[in-house]
């Protein structure tokens, strides 16, 4: 019995000195100490030995056992220790090393505008709605009195996806499609990318962005329009900014008007920048044509309303001084960045 307790210390030392992860030495405690382990099973088989051996069998079991978990304990403090101090090893921080730049990315300049333009809208009472960019022709022509033989139905400046679904030339299918839902007074502007077959240069691309603006209620009169406008320039531009509206024709606004405004570089004294007028021109607007209330299901004997639309792209580049129109869709961010 003796010299079997001698081989199973012997062979328990060996595996343990032969662990190399903390799981080896798990099962090593196992084989050897568990339920089912060697010494365990020895003495369980105690009533096998001489009554008068028992107690030194006994006594050896113990000391085996405890001489096991003694190294065992030790084996297992080394590799834990060893493991810290690869990790310390590996993780080490150089704190001497230069910081990593912190990019901060900027709002692109046609957010800026178009942010500002929402704000001072808002602040008047209007809502910001959405709408498609894939529309009927419904939508973008009839509605809007624009007749089957206008010329901006041509497929020329139009994309057509088929004869009656096209992508929108301008957002004022949004505001047709919120005066159809019956609900007024209406007070929106309608900000969006819109699409028109061009030629890329300096001052046009296939695709740009309008805000378009309606208000219908009763009794809304130019007077209105005039003073919305005016106070909007104001804000956008400075205190000292005029508006001056030329007649001009929509066939979806009866009367037309283009708005031109005081130049902010020279105040109107005429410059280089207003080609010497001392008036820049900024927006498109008018009185909804009765046709097209009428066709959305509204009484224009008893409702009337503005509308105008504005190029954002226009604005930002006179805004920032920016004399390409290129630059805005590129995003270079060395471009990006002065914003
Ligand atoms: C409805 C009724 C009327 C929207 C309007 C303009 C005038 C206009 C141009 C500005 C520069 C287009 O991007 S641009 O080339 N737009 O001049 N837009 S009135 O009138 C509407 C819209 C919807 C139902």
């Amino acid at each position: 019995m003796k010299e079997k307790l001698a081989k199973i210390k012997e062979e328990a030392l060996k595996q343990i000195a032969g662990s190399d992860a903390l799981e080896k030495l798990n099962e090593v405690r196992v084989n050897f100490l568990g339920k089912k382990g060697e010494l365990t099973t020895v003495l369980k088989s105690m009533k096998d030995v001489a009554p008068e051996e028992r107690p030194k069998v006994g006594q050896m079991v113990n000391e085996i056992r405890d001489e096991i978990e003694r190294v065992l304990e030790q084996a297992k403090t080394q590799m834990e220790t060893k493991a810290r101090e690869a990790a310390m090893k590996r993780e080490v921080i150089d704190v001497t090393l230069p910081a990593k730049k912190n990019l901060v990315g900027h709002r692109h300049p046609n957010r800026i505008v178009l942010d500002e333009v929402e704000r001072i809208f808002i602040g008047m009472g209007y809502e910001v709605v959405e709408g498609p960019e894939v529309e009927y022709d419904y939508y973008n022509f009839e509605a809007l009195n624009i007749p089957a033989d206008h010329p901006a139905k041509d497929e020329q400046d139009t994309f057509y996806v088929t004869n009656e679904i096209l992508l929108r030339t301008q957002t004022s299918p949004v505001q047709v499609r919120t005066m159809e839902k019956g609900k007024l007074p209406i007070r929106m502007i309608a900000p969006g990318r819109v699409f028109r077959s061009d030629e890329v240069d300096a001052t046009h691309s296939p695709s740009f962005h309008q805000i378009e603006g309606m208000i219908v209620d009763k009794g809304i009169t130019f007077a209105d329009l005039k003073g919305t406008l005016a106070q909007f320039a104001k804000e956008l531009f400075g205190e000292k900014t005029k508006v001056k509206f030329r007649p001009h024709h929509f066939p979806f606004t009866e009367p037309s008007a283009e708005v031109d405004v005081s130049c902010f570089k020279c105040g109107g004294e005429g410059c280089r920048f207003c080609k010497g007028s001392g008036w820049i021109e900024i927006l498109g607007c008018g009185m909804v044509h009765p046709k097209v209330l009428k066709m959305s299901g509204i009484d224009p004997d008893v409702y009337s309303g503005f509308a105008f639309g504005i190029g954002l792209e226009r604005i930002t580049l006179l805004k920032y001084e920016i004399d390409d129109m290129r630059l805005l869709y590129e995003n270079d961010v060395r471009f990006l960045k002065q914003f």
